[in-house]
């Protein structure tokens, strides 16, 4: 028996024709019924059908999965006489396309999973790798990046670094979507966007406000002779972690404490200042009220 060209290349389409078997008789006239004798694994079955005398692959061929395949095919003449002999073919390597691009730790090698907010301008986040079936292209890289928050830079061995040029900032965009570019040195370039979580990092509040006076001297807007537990104001913080809270206390200085208190939540809430005792307009028509904060990390 005549086996078919035993070099076929990969990613060719279901259906190719591989060739055409043809048998070896002293009977010359004698007509053949070939079959295909399921081989054990990992052999080629069903990488192939016969379609009369013709080798057909019955899905594309991946040379990195299986570069060697084997099937033993049979041709049997009218009065039941067969020969059986076994075909290898061999699967040409061609280019695969990358399929994707990834961001992996220079040290480590795996992906990265977040970069920190607040990053500084010039830090190298890691190196692009390109996700490609074939052991040794090398590549090109791409990136379209609106935002503005990273560049690209040639690293150490031939690598392309990510490195930051723009402000990380979590509470203004969590996820950074960047489209990379990848060309291999043998076939078409592809491209993919890929999302680059921000760690959220703790900030320290900016600032802190009473809801009702601007300055430090509270001028009481509650009745004289308002009873205790009287709302004066309510305290707020400006903070960039907006799902942080505070505590806050009161400051004296030694001075002699104003008769109020701090009314703090156990849980999520504002804080608020209240009066403590009755207080009389004519002994005093005004407090003097500094405090400060503490920020408080709540569990959620
Ligand atoms: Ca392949
Ligand atoms: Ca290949
Ligand atoms: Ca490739
Ligand atoms: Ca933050």
């Amino acid at each position: 028996m005549t086996p078919p060209p035993p070099h076929p290349q990969e990613n060719l389409a279901s259906g190719t024709v591989l060739g055409l078997l043809s048998t070896v008789d002293p009977n010359a006239l004698d007509v053949f019924t070939y079959s295909l004798i399921t081989p054990a694994p990992p052999n080629a079955y069903p990488s192939f059908v016969l379609v009369g005398n013709q080798v057909v692959t019955n899905k594309s061929l991946d040379f990195e999965a299986t570069p060697t395949l084997q099937i033993i095919v049979q041709a049997m003449d009218d009065s039941g006489a067969f020969v059986r002999k076994t075909l290898t073919i061999n699967v040409i390597d061609t280019n695969d396309v990358s399929t994707d691009v990834r961001v992996v730790s220079i040290a480590t090698g795996t992906a990265i999973p977040f970069v920190d907010e607040n990053t500084a301008k010039g830090t190298v986040v890691g190196r692009l790798q390109a996700v490609d079936q074939d052991c040794c292209d090398t590549y090109r890289f791409g990136l379209v990046d609106d935002s503005k928050t990273f560049t690209l830079q040639p690293g150490p061995g031939g690598t392309t670094q990510l490195v930051t040029i723009g402000n990380i900032n979590f509470e203004v965009l969590s996820v950074l979507t960047v489209q990379f570019t990848v060309d291999d040195d043998r076939g078409p370039s592809f491209s993919t966007y890929s999302n680059i979580n921000v760690r959220d990092i703790n900030e320290a509040p900016t600032d802190i406000t009473l809801s009702m006076p601007v300055t430090r001297t509270i001028i009481l807007n509650v009745d004289e002779n308002a009873t205790i537990n009287t709302l004066v104001g309510t305290f707020s913080a400006k903070d960039p972690d907006t799902w942080q809270s505070f505590n806050y206390r009161l400051l004296f200085n030694g001075a002699s404490p104003p008769p109020m208190y701090v009314d703090q939540p156990v849980a999520f809430g504002a804080a608020t200042l209240r009066t403590n005792a009755t207080l009389d307009y004519d002994a005093t028509p005004q407090y003097t009220v500094r405090w400060s904060s503490n920020c408080v990390v709540m569990a959620v």
